[in-house]
């Protein structure tokens, strides 16, 4: 004996595919000053991006000859983050150490 059930068949209306707007970038802007050491910058570049010393020694460099560099590209939520957690580590040794974030197009 076969109790098998067959599930009734509900009409449903067409499936819809719901696709997430992408995300926003936003950039991660270094900013150069005349007083935060080269090797701090190096040092928070490092340790907040995930950077080797040979790339963040490059940021840093470009930063400091050309008054920026963009560091990094992340959604707001975590390049608005970084960039505080960068600063905050050059105000708490009391240099004006300082990251912004952009916008991408
Ligand atoms: N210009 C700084 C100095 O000569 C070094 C520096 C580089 C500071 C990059 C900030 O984003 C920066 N000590």
């Amino acid at each position: 004996m076969s109790e098998t059930t067959v599930p009734p068949k509900v009409q449903t209306a067409p499936e819809t595919k719901v696709r997430p707007e992408r995300p926003h970038l936003y950039k991660v802007i270094l900013l150069n000053d005349d007083y935060t050491p080269r090797e701090f910058v190096v040092t928070v570049l490092m340790g907040i991006f995930r950077m080797t010393e040979a790339e963040a020694l490059g940021v840093m460099l470009t930063a400091h000859r050309r008054g920026a560099c963009v560091v990094a590209v992340f959604t707001r939520e975590v390049a608005e983050m970084k960039a505080q957690q960068g600063t905050e580590a050059g105000q708490r040794k009391g240099y004006p150490l300082a990251f912004t974030t952009e916008r991408e197009d």
